[in-house]
């Protein structure tokens, strides 16, 4: 099988003023597409991998042949990391989780703003490229944590695991143009374009 770029679900300009319209176009046809293109080359001369779904790959990536192993972990990784996020992100976000999630980050965390704290301190201490993310970890818990370049929680050679419930891109590219150096500004804004409703379902799915 042949991987693909999903629909963005969006216009490029719909997260306006708090992710550039500018910056959702590149990052998505370029930098997301490059990552899928990328994928599918790796895996051309391997026909017993193509059969396997982009997260089987990831969850087994050690087991990937060493010769394109870095190429699935980078571009399979980034692949999977931006279908994620684009479906977390929607105009006019939610103000904040609601329902079970709401109540499992308040009895996580001691509160939403608490939450939101420590998920912003992830994103600005993953030194240089990577993400920050929640995750459901195998005790059921709610944890925060941080992953480096285009790595991510579901690959087994990580050193922080768990199902994503949420997560953000801190890569320069994921913001540059209009924050330039600002990923703490960005961030904050990040918070402005959440769906939770969307981010509850994957909590719910991962439990
Ligand atoms: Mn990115």
């Amino acid at each position: 099988m042949t991987h693909k770029l999903p629909e963005l679900g969006f216009a490029y300009d719909a997260l306006e003023p708090f992710i550039d319209a500018m910056t959702m176009e590149i990052h998505y046809t370029k930098h997301h597409g490059g990552y899928v293109n990328n994928l599918n080359k790796a895996l051309e001369a391997h026909s017993d991998l193509q059969n396997k779904s982009l997260e089987e790959l990831l969850k087994n990536l050690s087991s990937v042949p060493q010769e394109i192993q870095t190429a699935v972990r980078n571009n399979g990784g980034g692949h999977w990391n931006h279908s994620f996020f684009w479906a977390l992100l929607k105009k006019n976000g939610d103000d904040k989780p609601q329902g079970e999630l709401a109540k499992a980050i308040e009895s996580t965390f001691g509160s939403f703003y608490e939450f939101k704290e420590q998920f912003h301190k992830a994103g600005m201490t993953r030194f240089g490229s990577g993400w920050a993310w929640l995750v459901v970890n195998d005790q059921k818990k709610l944890v925060i944590g941080s992953t480096p370049n285009q790595d991510n929680p579901i690959m087994d050679i990580s050193d922080f695991k768990g199902t994503p419930v949420l997560g953000v891109d801190v890569w320069e590219h994921a913001y540059y143009l209009k924050y330039q150096n600002r990923r703490n500004e960005y961030l904050n804004n990040f918070f402005n374009v959440i769906n939770w409703q969307k981010v509850e379902e994957n909590f719910l799915n991962a439990l």
